[in-house]
């Protein structure tokens, strides 16, 4: 019997139905994918041992949906993407991001305001931060649709602290992997690249915000960010840069991809809102990507429908003009 405590962000033990669609690969195979192998394995707790491997998680782990929120099936978590790296249609990214793209070895940056820089091989910083664990989250894309995602990775926060911001430190800035030589979008300039983003310091440590190494319960497949991605789950999808190489702590406001394409159209917030439309299509609804027992459409959530952990964030500040 697994005895935790739940955080408000996860499902109740209780609405936990089927736990175990997807867990069946042997431990040994997903260490051996995360390069760790036995040696490696010895040198995670064991806490991150029981998170990364066997069962991979233990059944009836409350982080499961219940019926109220069962995961998207897996060919539309891999196979429907938004990265514009590698195409702009859906179904690109699976195809141009694994015709040669190396996501291992990979190298992660923290830089800017703080009192520990470094670079970090990305399996190094998973054992330095203690390990991965699974969370299920809503996905709401700013283009109206949605998907509901089993993540695997470690909370953002761990790795603020592991920066140790300086006072001045307000924003992160995270910037993506740039190389046009891998990425057919960037030689044709179909955006302004490398792709960046920006977060609040409080947004970052929010216990929402998460960098996700897998999904599904194996590292993450090129398409979706391979190796390291950040998810926001309050905020439209397009806050969760993928394939992440450095993370840097400002002063200012730093700027991102969307607001430097459209800035009428997309902000620095962009946190998922029914009430405020995008300027070209209502956002009061979106379109359940997965089809069969998953298609339709349902109402939007304020915050995607984690308001209670973190509409704190944003008291007084007007969210029409703050889009
Ligand atoms: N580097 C990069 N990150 C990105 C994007 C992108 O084009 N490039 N697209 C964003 C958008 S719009 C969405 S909806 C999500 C999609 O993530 P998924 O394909 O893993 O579902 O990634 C976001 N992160
Ligand atoms: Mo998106």
């Amino acid at each position: 019997m697994l005895i935790r405590s739940p955080k408000s962000w996860e499902i109740p033990t209780s609405a936990v139905t089927s736990a175990s669609l997807y867990h069946d690969r042997p431990r040994r195979d997903f260490l051996r994918t995360l390069g760790l192998g036995l040696a490696g394995a010895a040198l995670l707790r064991p806490s991150a041992l029981l998170a990364a491997t066997a069962g991979f998680p233990a059944k009836g782990n409350p982080l499961y949906p219940g019926s109220a929120l069962k995961p998207t099936p897996e060919e539309y978590v891999t196979g429907y993407n938004n990265f514009y790296e590698f195409g702009t249609d859906k179904g690109d990214p699976k195809e141009l991001a694994n015709q040669g793209w190396k996501t291992d070895p990979w190298t992660i940056e923290l830089a800017g305001l703080v009192r520990s820089p470094a670079k970090f091989d990305v399996n190094e910083l998973v054992k330095k931060i203690g390990g991965i664990e699974e969370r299920v989250y809503r996905h709401r894309c700013v283009e109206a649709w949605s998907m509901v995602i089993p993540w695997d990775g470690f909370a953002l926060a761990k790795l603020v602290a592991l920066a140790d911001p300086k006072p001045e430190a307000k924003f992160l800035k995270l910037t993506s992997f740039n190389d046009p030589k891998s990425s057919i979008g960037q030689r044709d300039h179909n955006l302004n690249y490398p792709y960046v983003e920006g977060l609040r310091l409080d947004e970052a440590t929010n216990e929402l915000a998460f960098l996700a190494t897998g999904v599904y319960g194996k590292p993450l497949p090129n398409q979706n960010g391979a190796p390291i991605r950040l998810v926001t789950p309050w905020k439209y999808g397009f806050k969760g840069i993928k394939s992440i190489v450095r993370i840097e702590f400002t002063a200012t406001q730093p700027t991102n991809t969307w607001n430097i394409m459209a800035p009428s159209e997309y902000g620095f917030y962009a946190n998922v809102n029914p009430t405020v439309d995008h300027p070209r299509w209502s956002q009061a609804s979106e379109r359940i990507i997965g089809g069969g027992i998953f298609s339709g459409r349902q109402a939007t959530l304020m915050f995607n429908g984690y308001d209670k952990q973190v509409a704190g964030l944003y008291k007084g500040l007007d969210l029409a003009k703050n889009y």
